[in-house]
């Protein structure tokens, strides 16, 4: 079996810094030494798509990233992985367990169809996948992270059943269970919204800082800020929706040093809400994540979503967000922007729906909007 600290020292000595994932009791030791961050940072993640932003965040910001999932997962991981590290060319290491495996030991009935079909499944994404071995396991190792790097994409390692060492880390100590104190913002009056999007991304714009770097949702968002001017320190996601607090957060993690914001959609975080309690959860203090609630997915027709009877602000309270604050105004926007906020930060800033002026298409590739970023971060 694989000492669950030597996996993790070959794969750091790779250049992973940042682990992420959802766990899968054949990977429990594997989990438990992660936890304790040491040598690879652990985000427990809320669902294995969030886990693989993740990752792709840390990246982006210079370190190398891991996913930690079982197969049954993967299902929840295809938007990100067809839909952020396939165009915008990101590499990872998926750690995925084989349950279900035909002729394997006994697993429960619902591992049977993914077992019978993950290395098809790999094989029809065009990610390299092999079984990590016991015996010759560094090596192993070492061949697929070469491809990672060869392809700049995701690779993964098949995990079997007790592959791994029992680990003495007494997970309690680590992260102990507990209940947090949670304070929630004050309601507010409602109304129809006075600002566009557009006048939004403008306010914040002015309002940052200049070392701030901005990730923002699929759609529509993207194009308008896109609109406003392209920058080397702007991310524009297309696809992999809901991602993209993920994505920041990763970022925000692996450069602690440079701010990060989230520019989301009302519908993308309905999508993955659980990103939110990740973020709350690791609190990273350089975060600020704005949402531009239009109430609808605008970028599609403007089909309503449910933030109507949601309160997104008090969501991100509960969370344990360190601010949650509701700005209806642009002037409001640039000064809680321009200001020294301590995150994670949460504005939820109602907008109004549609768009003001034209909304061109970025004519740069994701591709080359990642390469750019990364080395503006560098
Ligand atoms: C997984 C997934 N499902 C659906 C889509 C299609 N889609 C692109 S943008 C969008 C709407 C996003 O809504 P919201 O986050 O509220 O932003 P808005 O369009 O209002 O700016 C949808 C449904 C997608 N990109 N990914």
């Amino acid at each position: 079996v694989i000492a669950p600290e030597r996996f993790l020292a070959r794969v750091a000595s790779r250049g992973i810094g940042l682990a992420s994932g959802v766990p899968c009791s054949y990977l429990a030791p594997l989990l438990d030494q992660a936890t304790t961050g040491a040598p690879i940072r652990y985000v427990p993640s809320a669902n294995e798509g969030d886990a693989v932003a993740v990752a792709a965040g840390g990246w982006l910001g210079g370190t190398g990233g891991l996913v930690l999932m079982q197969n049954s997962g993967l299902g929840n991981a295809m938007s990100p992985l067809t839909s952020l590290n396939e165009p915008f060319r990101i590499p990872v290491l998926l750690v995925v367990t084989w349950r279900g495996e035909p002729g394997g030991p006994p697993d429960e009935p619902q591992h049977r169809q993914m077992g019978a079909v993950l290395p098809d499944l790999f094989a029809l994404l065009g990610i390299p996948a092999t079984v990590l071995p016991i015996e010759g396991w560094e090596g192993a190792v070492d061949t697929i992270l070469d491809e990672r790097d060869r392809r700049s994409g995701p690779v993964a390692l098949l995990v079997r059943k007790d592959t791994f060492a029992p680990s003495s880390v007494d997970l309690q100590a680590v992260r102990p269970l507990g209940a947090g104190t949670l304070t929630l913002p004050q309601a507010v009056p409602g109304g129809p919204p006075s600002m566009s999007r557009r006048d939004a991304l403008r306010a914040i714009r002015a309002g940052l800082p200049a070392d701030a770097v901005i990730v923002a949702t699929t759609g529509h968002t993207g194009r308008e800020l896109y609109a406003l001017g392209d920058r080397d320190d702007q991310l524009y996601l297309v696809g992999s929706m809901g991602c993209a607090s993920s994505v920041a957060l990763g970022i925000a993690l692996a450069r602690p040093d440079r701010r990060v914001v989230c520019l989301d959609g009302d519908g993308a975080v309905l999508m993955r809400m659980g990103a939110l309690a990740t973020i709350g959860a690791e609190a990273p203090p350089n975060l600020l994540h704005v949402v531009l609630d239009n109430g609808c997915h605008d970028s599609t027709g403007a089909q309503p979503t449910v933030t109507c009877t949601t309160d997104l602000a008090a969501v991100a309270a509960a969370c344990g967000y360190r601010s949650v604050e509701r700005i209806a105004t642009a002037a409001a926007l640039s000064a809680v922007t321009a200001s020294e906020w301590q995150g994670p930060s949460f504005l939820h800033v109602p907008v109004r729906p549609g768009t003001d002026g034209p909304l061109p298409r970025p004519t740069v590739t994701p591709a080359e909007v990642s390469a750019r970023f990364r080395r503006w971060l560098a």
